[in-house]
């Protein structure tokens, strides 16, 4: 996969260290790519190049494999097994995978601005990624994520919103900034990504309870932490329901642009839909 390769080559220009072989470890050992993906099939919709698109590719993977690296240490879910291997932590050690996702968060953005882009297109963009992973985006999310207590359907919706969405919503804003789309249009990607975030947690909860462990490829730790899941809210079959619902709705509003060719987009949102991992 393309973007296998670019990180790869990213990674390849750091100093050999430890930190360094934590960062790759878990960057490198088979996520689903899920969000450069969208964002390559945005871009490819609005006519860009990969070669524009590749630096924004790289960040956001590298930001989503942090907050995965930070999110299984034993401070937070406490798992033992992500993308099919050890969590990082497991792997290395706690100091060691703190390390390792700081050392991605900041590296992502160290590769969005060696983007050669526009400079003013590559600063909304950069600004785009640092506000959605941020305290009022992804951080938000996984601050109220970890509150001891038992959340109500619209609070797990909000919770979702942030910890999931935002870094679902960045891949689809981006492509339209570097395209110079107006901010209407942008603004409308950013709710598509909400949507499709809420649908995509819902199916991560409905495919946590239907396969095991090893099938899924991560802890199912959620049980365990008795976290107030969209299948204890809503019971599973409401959650299925839901989740086509929200898919349908994103893929209708992402069929309403003008001037953009949306069949890429669709494909891929066809496929995340009918996941098994
Ligand atoms: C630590 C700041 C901080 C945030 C953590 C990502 C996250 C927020 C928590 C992980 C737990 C979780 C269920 C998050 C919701 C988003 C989600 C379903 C992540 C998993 O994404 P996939 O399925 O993973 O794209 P792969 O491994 O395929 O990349």
């Amino acid at each position: 996969m393309r973007i296998d390769d670019c990180l790869k080559q990213e990674m390849d220009k750091l100093t050999p260290s430890r930190v360094h072989d934590a960062m790759e470890y878990s960057l490198m050992i088979g996520g689903k790519r899920i969000r450069p993906n969208l964002l390559y099939a945005v871009g490819h919709g609005y006519g860009l190049s990969d070669e524009v698109l590749d630096p924004f590719a790289e960040a956001l993977e590298m930001i989503h494999t942090y907050s995965l690296i930070h999110d299984d240490l034993p401070a937070m879910d406490n798992d033992d097994l992500r993308r099919g291997q050890p969590t990082n932590h497991r792997k290395f050690d706690e100091a060691t995978a703190i390390l390792a996702g700081d050392g991605l968060l900041t590296y992502a953005f160290t590769t969005a601005a060696r983007s050669g882009a526009k400079a003013e297109s590559v600063i909304r963009c950069i600004r785009i990624l640092a506000d959605m992973a941020g305290a009022d985006g992804m951080v938000y999310g996984q601050c109220l994520d970890i509150e001891e207590k038992e959340h109500t359907w619209e609070e797990v919706k909000t919770i979702h919103r942030y910890k999931t969405g935002c870094l679902l919503s960045a891949p689809l804003m981006i492509p339209a900034v570097l395209a110079e789309r107006s901010e209407e249009e942008v603004a409308k990607w950013n709710e598509i990504g909400f949507t499709i975030g809420l649908a995509f947690q819902i199916q991560d909860d409905v495919l946590d309870t239907q396969l095991s462990a090893e099938e899924f490829g991560k802890s199912n730790s959620d049980s365990r932490n008795h976290k107030s899941t969209s299948i204890v809210l809503l019971g599973e079959d409401n959650a299925v329901s839901k989740m086509n619902e929200l898919y349908d709705l994103g893929k209708e509003a992402i069929r309403s642009f003008k001037g953009f060719d949306e069949e890429e987009v669709l494909a891929l949102i066809d496929q995340v839909q009918t996941r098994r991992k």
